[in-house]
């Protein structure tokens, strides 16, 4: 009787035992999985090699980008080794922004031919830049534009909706272009996928009042298991960007869950228009470092500006100073400014800009990384 209550109190204590080290294990190997790289397993290793060396990079640094820096600026168009970033700073940008809406035409909406997108995305990336994409594509249901916001389509493109099949089919073509990116190796060049951006806002037709919660986690969840397990697709990292934010809770409402994102990115063109709202930015910056700091994610400054820089030294005094705030504020992997279109819709300097001269003094501080400053990021 004795020795059958020693033996059970024995058994019981084996089976505690066992269960929390079973868990423990679980749980170190959780975060192993979560350490090793980016949410797609199966990414190239160049792909995942970026992921590491980006997340790495960012506690010290911040790669300067620009949104179709090689096609256009604001003086010319289509012309080989051009960029209005080089002329002015002296090296071309360490990120390289591309759009892809009206992924089913020869050019985007912006005019920039396909074609000739891949080969600047690969003469970036061999010089070793980073891409990132971001896609504007026609409101799948109407067929207006990204901003067309009739019809309430993402309800109609998820999986059982009406034009699900519709959808799928630009998905094809999304990874029939990510596919057909390679370097002169013949090797995939990984690129940081930013679908769905602004999605707090409500003037695209993914955005917040515009489908719910559900809906919204549903497509995101859809897209990155599509283009992975049926489009083979693994040379992607996937961002996630909210447009302004102030706190946590609001810029995860919609977050799609850790194994369908990448990286934490936003997009805040209002806060820099003025030193009032510095405060703003700076909060902003805070709570992204500490998101992704707590989900093991990489954070980014994924789109800002002031269109037409009126302020000459707003690289220095606005951007730089938010930026190195303090030891949070410093950790954005990458901020981007949008693309040089035309004279009145411009976010980068050119040739003879007032801004020029302060952009020059941001490109030198320490903190700043252009393309001729960056390690290896690809092994
Ligand atoms: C917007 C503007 C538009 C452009 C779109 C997609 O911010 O620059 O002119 O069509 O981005 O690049």
């Amino acid at each position: 009787m004795r020795t059958s209550r020693i033996n059970l109190i024995t058994v019981f204590f084996i089976v505690i035992f066992c269960s929390c080290s079973g868990q423990r294990k679980e749980h170190e190997k959780a975060n192993q999985e979560l350490a090793i790289g980016p949410c797609d397993s199966l990414a190239t290793a160049e792909t995942k090699a970026l992921y590491n060396n980006l997340k790495e990079l960012a506690i010290t640094k911040v790669l300067f980008g620009h949104q179709d820096d090689l096609a256009y600026g604001v003086k010319w168009w289509e012309e080989a080794g051009r960029s209005d970033v080089k002329e002015t700073s002296g090296s071309y940008p360490a990120v390289y922004g591309w759009e892809i809406g009206n992924i089913e035409g020869d050019r985007n909406l912006d005019s920039v031919s396909f074609t000739k997108m891949k080969e600047w995305i690969r003469e970036g990336y061999e010089r070793g830049g980073v891409i990132t994409i971001s896609w504007h594509e026609h409101n799948p249901v109407s067929g207006g534009s990204a901003w067309d916001t009739s019809g309430r389509a993402v309800s109609h493109i998820i999986p059982g909706g009406s034009h699900h099949e519709i959808w799928k089919q630009k998905l094809d073509l999304l990874a029939e272009f990510m596919l057909s990116l390679k370097g002169n190796d013949g090797e995939l060049i990984p690129v940081v996928f930013r679908p769905y951006h602004e999605l707090t806002g409500s003037w695209f037709w993914w955005g917040k009042g515009l489908c719910t919660r559900e809906e919204f986690i549903q497509l995101w969840q859809f897209t990155v298991n599509y283009l992975a397990s049926v489009k083979n697709v693994h040379n992607l990292l996937y961002a996630y960007s909210t447009d302004f934010f102030d706190s946590e809770e609001y810029y995860l409402d919609r977050y799609p869950g850790d194994k369908y994102v990448d990286v934490l990115g936003f997009d805040d063109y209002g806060t820099v228009r003025d030193q009032e709202s510095a405060a703003k930015t700076i909060n902003e910056l805070h709570l992204i470092a500490k998101i992704a700091g707590r989900l093991n994610k990489i954070p980014a400054w994924t789109e800002t500006g002031l269109s037409s820089i009126p302020i000459p030294d707003w690289w220095t005094e606005t951007i730089l100073k938010r930026i190195k705030a303090d030891s949070l504020t410093c950790q954005i992997a990458w901020v981007l400014v949008w693309r040089n279109a035309r004279l009145d819709h411009h976010y980068a300097p050119f040739a003879g800009h007032p801004s020029a001269a302060d952009f020059k003094k941001f490109r030198d501080d320490e903190f700043i990384l252009f393309e001729d400053e960056l390690p290896d990021l690809y092994h």
